[in-house]
């Protein structure tokens, strides 16, 4: 007979079953995200403890006394700890066998530490995703332990359903350091290490904190606590207080959930969506192209997403470009424009001198036909016309906007003859792309002049 599907073993909170879901998770597998849809159902009992503080603080040695606790009122218990940064990290999971030991009879206990993998932020959600894992399987109190360094890390403290903040005697100036980072989130703090000299004063200096921020009567003004984890003082009343605190709160815990599934729905969606970027709308290798574009700062990222942007959410093609104008080299404009005249009844306007060259404009009808005519011997056309006679010359697509569609496309490896756009005829910008990137025709961008309410200001 088959074992049972993972799921099934996991909800009957099968421990194996457990760590196995939670290494899939880890390891940011497809199935992991299958199994959170399959569970995701049954979650929603568990109550989340955060705790957080500065490495060292005592917080290992905290969460287990409070897990001890917990039991003694006959809940179950989920741990996970999450240290990316600390240099005791490998000590810190020695730790944690060393405690899981404590409770290693108990059934009623999981403990786990969150492996280093990726970035921060990956981090982050896959421990929020481990917490699902334990909710499903039916512990009753989750406790993630984190070091408060990184903004990913507060944030999943400050999205459980209560935020423990704990502190150790110092000067004093530790709460003026921290209090950028983790000291406003705290729901509940704890002065752990009460048996060393200086808790009263880094309680008062808390205290001091707390009493320049305005409270109303409703709000909930975080408790300073007292503990010596090591011998388990102050435990009890912690307990105590965790549970005031949910009942006060038990309003607003919906809230703080719903705060917790849109930090990882944005996670998860900006994940895939780079994922995307990255498999279908980037060539192989386009990213570290546009990378080295930036540092050599032909583009700015600003530019450049955009116009990834503009390709990854299907605004078409790289550029919407309508034909313009087909230009054709000719070394006496007259000649053509009378012809085209008596063969086809087409108009033309007056003469343009841009550059080294005098343009004719040929109204034929949607599109336009260039006669390009050289004015000086080194005139580029000059050249072409000495090699290749009157003939087709270029081709030219409108754009809205050139400076973003020169990027699109350079982001894609297009090569072009000007690296910046130009003044072409009639106010337009223009610029041309290399003949080596586009099967061996000149073809020319142009973005029209801006129509002007103000007569005289082209
Ligand atoms: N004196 C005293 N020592 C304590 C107390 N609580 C913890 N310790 C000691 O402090 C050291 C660090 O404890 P941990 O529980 O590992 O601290 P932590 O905050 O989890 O550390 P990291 O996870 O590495 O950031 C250990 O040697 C503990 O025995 C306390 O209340 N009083
Ligand atoms: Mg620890």
């Amino acid at each position: 007979m088959a074992a049972p599907p993972l799921a099934d073993r996991l909800l009957a909170r099968d421990p194996r079953a457990i760590a196995r879901a939670i290494s899939l998770i880890e390891d940011e597998a497809p199935e992991g995200a299958r199994l959170i849809g399959r569970i995701f159902g049954h979650t929603g009992r568990a109550y989340l403890i955060g705790v957080t503080g500065p490495p060292g603080a005592g917080k290992s040695t905290l969460v287990d006394r409070l897990t001890a606790e917990i039991r003694k009122g006959g809940r179950t218990v989920g741990v996970l700890c999450v240290d990316p940064t600390s240099p005791y990290s490998g000590g810190a999971i020695l730790g944690d066998r060393v405690r899981m030991q404590a409770h290693a009879e108990d059934d009623g206990v999981f403990i786990r530490s969150m492996a280093t993998r990726g970035h921060l932020g990956g981090l982050a959600r896959t421990t929020a995703e481990a917490a699902i894992v334990l909710d499903a399987a039916g512990y009753d109190v989750i406790i993630i332990e984190t070091v408060g360094v990184g903004q990913d890390e507060v944030d999943i403290v400050r999205t459980a359903d209560v935020s423990i903040v704990t502190l150790v005697p110092g000067t004093g100036d530790e709460v003026q350091a921290l209090k950028a980072g983790i000291m406003e989130i705290a729901d509940i703090f704890v002065v752990n290490k009460a048996d060393r000299e200086g808790a009263d004063r880094m309680a008062a200096s808390i205290e001091t904190m707390l009493s320049l921020e305005q409270w109303s009567d409703g709000d909930w003004r975080p408790p300073v606590m007292r503990t010596v984890a090591t011998t388990s003082a102050g435990v009890t009343d912690l307990l105590a207080m965790i549970e005031t605190f949910r009942a006060r709160t038990s309003a607003e815990i919906g809230e703080r959930r719903r705060a917790r599934a849109e930090w990882r729905l944005r996670e998860v969606l900006g994940r895939d969506f780079m994922q995307h970027l990255e498999q279908s709308v980037l060539a192989p290798g386009e990213f570290e192209q546009i990378l080295d574009r930036i540092a050599a700062r032909e583009t700015d990222h600003y530019t450049a997403a955009t116009s990834v942007m503009a390709r990854a959410v299907g605004a078409g093609p790289v550029v919407a470009a309508p034909l313009d104008h087909v230009g054709i080299a000719v070394a006496d404009a007259g000649a053509f424009v009378r012809m085209f005249g008596d063969l086809l009844g087409l108009s033309t306007d007056e003469p343009e001198v841009v550059g080294l060259h005098r343009l004719r404009f040929v109204d034929a009808g949607g599109a336009t036909l260039e006669l390009v005519e050289p004015t000086a011997p080194e005139a580029p056309v000059a050249k072409f016309l000495a090699k290749r006679g009157d003939a087709l010359h270029h081709l030219c697509f409108r754009v809205a906007d050139i400076t973003q569609a020169m990027d699109a496309l350079k982001a894609r490896g297009v090569k072009f003859i000007d690296e910046q756009p130009r003044k072409g005829a009639h106010g337009s910008q223009i610029a041309f792309l290399h003949p080596s990137s586009a099967g061996g025709l000149l073809i020319e961008l142009k973005q029209p002049a801006v129509a002007r309410a103000e007569p005289g200001h082209p």
